[in-house]
């Protein structure tokens, strides 16, 4: 071999070994973080300018960020049983806060649990709002009734007892997922899903992380004083419980004000869910020096995920449930040198629903018997020319919560169209809305009166129905409530 072929030789040789991912083991261990309402740019890697999340920045440095990851449904229960089950929330039946996820339906951790790993789940559930019994698939189960609270709350330790454990949440939780993580055994897989309630309402960071955001100021977004040619349902929420000018999850004591200087309010709220983000990160730097003192880090998989979005004053709305682009929008990182050594950045549309056939196939576990999403370990390692162009969102309008209307949108790698359903099979009564992202990704300009664009609303129409029915929705099956309207009347306080 003459001398310039041998160095191209090595050469080729080190970059196929730099680009193949390490040895994979069949059963790697798995720690699973949920996050609850976190928004991708509160967090360094997203893009945040002033939540300094050096640990979470690292783990995506290091693996896998998805720069377009969503929920089909931008509400907690729904949203986490469609992580748990690979189905949409109209499949798997939790369609509101108030639901079980069925017994019986199975789930990637009781699916890794029937193939031999060890599993357990820590911190909020939140599917059967009274209900802190431990659920199937789990040999440890830890959590409580509804939202938990920030400082001690009171835990149902795997059925056995009941107590209040003092301190702050995330610390709690840390604390309990390392003393369970401690006790596995080298020979058996884990599987630890750890959700933490940070940085759900109401918004209560640590006291060392009060004050870190003083000096930042934070305006109503632009968007909010964008919204002439929108729906009319969306001025009428302004002032609501989910909107800008209402209570901000108690920040604001006298409401509604529109006054210039109740922008202080808002500040506040922002800076206060920034706070608890802090805190995540700190319990992610504790949990991966634990996995590395153990030389467990590169055999585990870590997910770092957010349940749905959060809207922050966009288009002038707080909370979620809407269609809207931070209303959908979730934090997904992936770290597992098998999956990929080298670190990547995924353009394409990933799902919630996409995270059960992932896993299991990441964990050589046999697949669910059926699911909506799709397994993006291919699109990962060599790409995928079949990967989603579009994919559908839904969201129920609820009675306890009466400030968003019936939901169906579509979302192709440009277009969004959304249309708000009446729920009597009727026409709709809201205005739709349809947006160019690529020319407007933060959803300013409404062109569905736009003439010229007629036709492009007709195709997104036939693709959204088409979508719908290949998970069994047509206008028989897909039932909803009645739109009862926008109300000014604040939630009962137990379900807050
Ligand atoms: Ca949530």
């Amino acid at each position: 071999m003459q001398m310039n072929h041998l160095f191209l030789a090595i050469a080729l040789a080190f970059s196929a070994l730099a680009d193949s991912p390490v040895h994979a083991a069949a059963q790697p261990n798995v720690l699973f973080i949920l996050c609850d309402d976190l928004r991708p740019d509160a967090l360094g890697c997203f893009g945040s300018k002033h939540v300094k999340t050096p640990n979470i920045d690292r783990l995506a440095a290091e693996g896998v960020l998805f720069k377009n990851a969503f929920c089909t449904t931008s509400l907690c229960s729904p949203s986490r049983a469609s992580i748990l089950s690979g189905l949409y929330a109209h499949a798997h039946g939790v369609t509101n806060n108030f639901t079980e996820y069925p017994a019986q339906m199975g789930s990637w951790p009781q699916t890794l649990h029937d193939a031999g790993y060890a599993t357990a789940y820590i911190g909020k559930y939140h599917m059967g709002e009274e209900n802190d019994d431990p659920r199937p698939g789990f040999d440890w189960f830890v959590t409580h009734k509804g939202q938990g609270k920030y400082f001690d709350t009171e835990w149902n330790l795997n059925g056995k007892k009941r107590e209040v454990v003092k301190g702050y949440y995330t610390t709690v939780v840390t604390d309990m997922t390392l003393d369970w993580l401690k006790q596995q055994k080298a020979e058996k897989p884990w599987c630890m899903f750890l959700g933490h309630k940070a940085p759900h309402s109401f918004y209560t960071p640590e006291p060392k992380y009060e004050h870190s955001f003083d000096d930042v100021r934070v305006p109503y977004p632009a968007s909010a004083f964008q919204i002439d040619d929108k729906p009319t349902w969306i001025k009428d929420r302004q002032e609501t419980w989910h909107g800008i000018y209402g209570p901000l999850f108690e920040w604001r004591k006298k409401f509604p004000d529109r006054s210039p200087e109740a922008v202080k309010d808002f500040e506040n709220m922002v800076h206060g869910y920034w706070g608890t983000v802090l805190s995540v990160d700190d319990s992610l730097a504790r949990l991966r020096s634990y996995l590395e003192e153990t030389k467990q880090l590169d055999n585990t998989i870590i997910v770092f995920m957010g349940d749905n979005g959060l809207l922050e004053g966009e288009h002038g709305m707080v909370d979620k449930r809407t269609g809207h682009e931070s209303s959908l929008r979730i934090p997904l990182i992936v770290r597992y040198p098998a999956l990929t050594a080298q670190p990547r950045v995924i353009e394409d549309q990933t799902l919630t629903v996409d995270m059960a056939p992932s896993l299991l196939e990441l964990c050589t576990a046999p697949a669910l018997p059926k699911v909506h999403g799709k397994s993006w370990v291919k699109l990962i390692q060599q790409g995928d020319a079949e990967w989603r162009k579009a994919w559908f969102y839904h969201y129920n309008y609820e009675k306890q919560f009466p400030y968003t209307p019936n939901v169906r949108a579509i979302r192709t790698d440009r277009w969004k169209y959304i249309h708000y359903p009446h729920g009597d099979g009727g026409a709709d009564r809201h205005l739709a809305e349809l947006y160019d992202l690529k020319a407007d990704p933060i959803e300013t300009k409404n062109l569905i009166s736009q003439a010229e664009l007629a036709g492009q609303v007709t195709a997104l129409q036939a693709e959204l129905a088409k979508l719908m029915l290949a998970t069994g929705l047509d206008d028989k099956t897909d039932v909803m409530p009645l739109d009862e309207g926008i109300k000014s009347g604040l939630p009962d306080a137990k379900i807050r």
